[in-house]
């Protein structure tokens, strides 16, 4: 998968604002929730939303605030990208 930061970065922050839904500048579990719900309805797959949820905020949530930040958002990806 090519690594372009900056592209990934204006691609995950525009996702960030469709998630958090409330605005609060942070990802909870329950938003994390509801678009796994609808994207597992949409795609067909099967998974456990509420479980799916607390596992990557469990992974991406670096501060131990149980949501997830911007950056954390980000920093998880661009992680993933550069192997
Ligand atoms: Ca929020």
């Amino acid at each position: 998968m090519p690594c372009n930061e900056a592209e990934i970065r204006q691609a995950l922050t525009e996702a960030f604002r469709e998630v958090d839904k409330d605005k609060s500048g942070h990802i909870s579990a329950s938003e994390l929730q509801v678009v796994l719900e609808s994207y597992y309805k949409s795609s067909g797959q099967k998974g456990n939303a509420a479980k799916d949820a607390q596992d990557f905020l469990k992974e991406v949530d670096k501060g131990g605030d149980n949501q997830v930040s911007l950056d954390e958002f980000i920093n998880f990806f661009l992680q993933l990208c550069k192997g």
